[in-house]
């Protein structure tokens, strides 16, 4: 799905601000149809933001089920005769909007983006009231899943098998958007690179229309390459690469033909991903991914996107010299995306699902959860789908995305993972076959996973001296390469350890280097690196985490998990220092 832009022939007014916003405890709002006029009781919140710490209560913070959100739009008096779109870039976790009493969408699915067409509803010129009721709650057939509880005192409780905190809401942007009537629905670009040229193969799809002109240029704007055709190749002699570190971009502009013709810009790097042995290759170089698991959370606006964390985030990824990271454990904001275009950042793209270990979640959620393959049913494989596809579908085009990571940590020992798997790995491969796909594994041996032979890359989520021989590293280290040597043997694929970390209280020092000290998490990493650097086939580490983050309530998480290297509010460490110091020498 493409992404909103202004060009000669299209426009986008931003709908972000405050709205008019309920809670619906009750779930009167569906039975009572406040869409149908102004929201019963309403305050005010601001959009794009969870809303769940916005009003300082419990109440908010703890809320499962409903919440509305409402404001008045206005229709442009120049828009008459096009084609009009409201569009969410994303609505935690589904969503059912409407234009004054009409329902133009709905959406399943909390970090990919959704697109209403108001063009039958809305009049150029007048104003119109649009209503959307988000519901946060996850169940055995989401993505993520999870599970609602009644208590006897009628109040809902939300258990889920995931380590953040389920804040929900409009998370990002929310548009008005113009096209002409035939327009530009989608286009699809893959790029190849041989010796000094690249071939650039587009696919352009016009929804009433022909393609007119296809025009690839570099970034200074000088025409590379042309064409006529909505489908083709383009061959780009001496071409410019995208390569880590130096986020170099083209533009493909397409023009359709007719009177109203329609233009896109699509920015598009030239690069090529390819997995050769045990080498992960960027344009034909191996690649050593340096940096982080993350999480889109910062304080009071949760997972509300923002452009100054966003900038500041990059800022510290640049200050600590990492090259890569993996949206752990769902879609980002096409933002960031974009910026890690720019920017030459590496990214492993991942779905939302995470939480398909019931095991797990035993030491997360008290109370005993149903085994994870009683509970996981068709439903919960195609939400898992369209997850992936949804995924593909808007992040195809990024060079930053070398690969697909399409789970977290789901059971991977029982036979069921791996029927439950299979169709999902082909789906990807079938909606992207130029990218490697992965999933991040949980702490299992080599010998006991049933399904790592799927994929691509071995990426292995691992806790020695943490979860595993608690603040043992001489154990831990020996443990961790022994068990990387195996996955070497059996495998021979490359691998990347895209979690390792510990929690560490910030200020909390000890000459002893005990638990949740800054001083053990900077041993634990060190311990790790001296593993990574005697076994060859790592190619990259991804500390867990970069930076604090927010739970739910356990008693193993004081305030939020405490594996960031920065705090919550994005003070270093002294972890950070450590990495810098590791990663910074390599990079320059
Ligand atoms: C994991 C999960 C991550 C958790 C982390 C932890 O394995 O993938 O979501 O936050 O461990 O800190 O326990």
């Amino acid at each position: 799905m493409l992404r909103p832009q202004e060009t000669p022939s299209r426009e986008r007014v931003g709908l972000n601000g405050l709205w008019a916003f309920a809670l619906d405890p009750g779930d009167r709002g569906r039975a009572e149809r406040w869409w149908s006029g102004p929201l019963p009781g309403a305050s005010e919140m601001p959009v794009p933001a969870s809303f769940n710490d916005v009003p300082a209560t419990r109440d908010a913070h703890d809320h499962v089920g409903d919440v509305w959100y409402q404001r008045e739009v206005r229709i442009p008096a120049g828009w008459a005769g096009r084609r009009v779109v409201l569009r969410f870039d994303a609505a935690a976790h589904r969503a059912v909007v409407w234009w004054n009493d009409a329902e133009v969408g709905r959406h399943d699915g909390g970090y990919t983006p959704f697109e209403c067409d108001l063009t039958g509803h809305a009049r150029p010129g007048g104003t119109g009231r649009v209503t959307v009721v988000v519901d946060n709650r996850l169940t055995p057939s989401s993505i993520p899943p999870g599970i609602v509880d009644v208590l006897p005192d009628g109040r809902r409780r939300q258990r889920y098998f995931h380590d953040f905190f389920n804040y929900a809401g409009l998370h990002r942007a929310v548009w008005l958007c113009s096209t002409p009537r035939s327009y530009v629905r989608d286009i699809t670009v893959t790029t190849e690179v041989t010796g000094a040229d690249a071939r650039v193969h587009y696919r352009v799809d016009v929804v009433d229309g022909r393609v007119a002109e296809v025009v690839l240029r570099d970034a200074d704007g000088a025409e590379r390459a042309r064409a006529t055709t909505a489908a083709g190749t383009l061959e780009v002699p001496d071409a410019t690469l995208w390569r880590p570190g130096h986020g170099h971009l083209h533009r493909l502009e397409v023009r359709t033909d007719g009177e109203d013709a329609d233009e896109y810009a699509l920015p598009v790097g030239i690069r090529e991903v390819k997995v050769d042995g045990d080498r992960f290759l960027i344009n034909g170089e191996p690649f050593h991914f340096r940096g982080f698991g993350r999480h889109e959370d910062n304080p009071v606006r949760g997972k509300g996107h923002d452009d100054v964390h966003m900038v500041h985030d990059f800022a510290l990824l640049d200050w600590i010299g990492a090259n890569s990271f993996r949206t752990s454990h769902y879609p980002y904001a096409e933002e960031v995306l974009e910026y890690a275009d720019r920017h030459g950042i590496v990214v492993i793209d991942e779905t939302p699902a995470v939480g398909l270990n019931f095991e797990i979640a035993h030491t997360l959620v008290p109370g005993d959860p149903p085994h994870i393959w009683a509970a996981i049913d068709d439903t919960t494989r195609a939400a898992h789908l369209r997850a992936i596809q949804e995924l593909v579908a808007r992040d195809k085009n990024h060079p930053s995305v070398v690969m697909w990571s399409i789970a977290n940590e789901p059971d991977s020992a029982r036979p069921e993972a791996r029927t439950y798997f299979e169709p999902l790995v082909r789906a990807a491969r079938e909606a992207d076959p130029s990218r490697p796909v992965c999933f991040a594994q949980v702490q299992l041996p080599p010998d006991k996973d049933v399904m790592s032979d799927l994929f691509d890359v071995i990426c292995l989520n691992r806790y020695n001296g943490w979860y595993v021989d608690t603040g043992d590293l001489v154990t831990a280290e020996r443990e961790l390469e022994a068990e990387l040597r195996e996955w070497v043997r059996l495998h021979g694929k490359p691998i990347i350890v895209t979690e390792y970390g510990a929690d560490a209280i910030a200020g909390v020092r000890s000459v002893a280097a005990g638990t949740w000290t800054e001083d053990y998490q900077v041993a634990l990493l060190e311990t790790f690196h001296r593993v990574f650097d005697r076994v060859d086939s790592v190619v990259g580490e991804h500390v867990w985490n970069f930076a604090d983050f927010a739970t739910g309530y356990g008693v193993n998480r004081a305030d939020g998990n405490k594996k960031g290297v920065f705090t919550r509010d994005r003070r270093p460490k002294a972890a950070a220092f450590a990495l810098r110091r590791r990663w910074r020498t390599e990079a320059d």
